[in-house]
């Protein structure tokens, strides 16, 4: 399908029109366009991997290098990926909207290389390192450096990458400052997300207890498709880009 197949309800683009706070809430689906694997479904990163065996700290505490190993590999394939036109229109809505907060669940930095800066990373970045010893020592970590022991640089614990991993607590203050913005929102676009993973998978259904219009683009429905008032089914790079289109964004 080309962007103008898609069709978008009369409400849904008054509420957009008429908006002042929108949120956007996405997952590892708008990356896909770019090339960057998403998690679950037929090519999903965990069908390769048993997630225990990585993404949990019990795992790095057990092989911190094989860990560094999985975690290179995705760094050096992420940094060869480019932000596609769906990063590109998110970019462009937070210069519409004077309230405006992007959530994302991913850790590939593309929103930000889109030009996103109203952003919270709710679980981390790829390009980061923490620190073992002190969790405040962040460092960006480039993905030429692809030691599997690399350490931090202020004091020389050995360094983890900056990813919130299963049974671990996300930021409190991000937590708090997302809830807080689907609270205030008029519409919640939920962009390639599964809607499994909590926290994040409750923000959709706060934001239409509190009122926001919840808007689903996907692939395919998912848990969130009972919650949102519209669902737009295609792919993000299309989809986006025919809302962009309805919305008079510029190209
Ligand atoms: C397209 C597309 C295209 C494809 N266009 N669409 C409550 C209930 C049940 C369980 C829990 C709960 N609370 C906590 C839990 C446990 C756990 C959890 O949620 N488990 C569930 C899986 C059952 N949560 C946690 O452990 C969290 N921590 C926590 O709650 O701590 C509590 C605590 C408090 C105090 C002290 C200590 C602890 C942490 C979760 C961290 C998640 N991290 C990960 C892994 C990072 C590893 C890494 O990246 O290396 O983050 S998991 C993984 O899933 C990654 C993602 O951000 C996240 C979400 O995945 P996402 O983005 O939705 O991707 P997919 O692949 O699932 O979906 C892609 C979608 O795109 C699909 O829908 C496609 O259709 C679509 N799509 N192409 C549009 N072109």
């Amino acid at each position: 399908m080309n962007p103008s197949s898609y069709s978008f309800s009369p409400q849904l683009i008054q509420a957009l029109e008429t908006a002042r706070s929108v949120v956007v809430l996405t997952g590892a689906g708008i990356s896909a366009e770019s090339g960057v694997p998403t998690f679950r479904g037929a090519d999903g990163l965990w069908n390769d991997y048993r997630v225990e065996e990585i993404a949990t700290p019990e795992a790095f505490a057990r092989n911190s290098e094989f860990v560094w190993d999985w975690y290179n590999y995705r760094r050096k394939l992420v940094w060869e990926c480019r932000p596609n036109p769906a990063h590109e229109v998110v970019a462009l809505l937070e210069k519409r909207y004077p309230g405006f907060l992007l959530v994302t669940q991913n850790v590939d930095g593309l929103h930000r290389r889109a030009g996103s800066r109203k952003i919270i990373e709710i679980h981390g970045n790829l390009f980061r390192l923490r620190c073992t010893r002190d969790p405040d020592h962040r460092h960006d970590h480039p993905p030429e450096n692809s030691s599997t022991t690399p350490t931090c640089p202020t004091c020389g614990a050995p360094g983890r990458p900056d990813i919130v991993w299963f049974g671990e607590a996300l930021d409190p203050e991000d937590i708090d400052r997302s809830m807080e913005a689907v609270t205030s929102s008029d519409v919640t676009l939920v962009i390639g997300t599964s809607g499994v993973v909590y926290p994040v998978a409750s923000l959709p259904m706060l934001a239409r207890r509190s009122g926001a219009r919840v808007v689903l683009l996907n692939l395919e429905p998912t848990e969130h498709v009972a919650v949102a008032h519209d669902f737009i089914q295609g792919p993000a790079g299309q989809t986006m880009t025919a809302l962009a289109r309805e919305l008079g964004l510029p190209e």
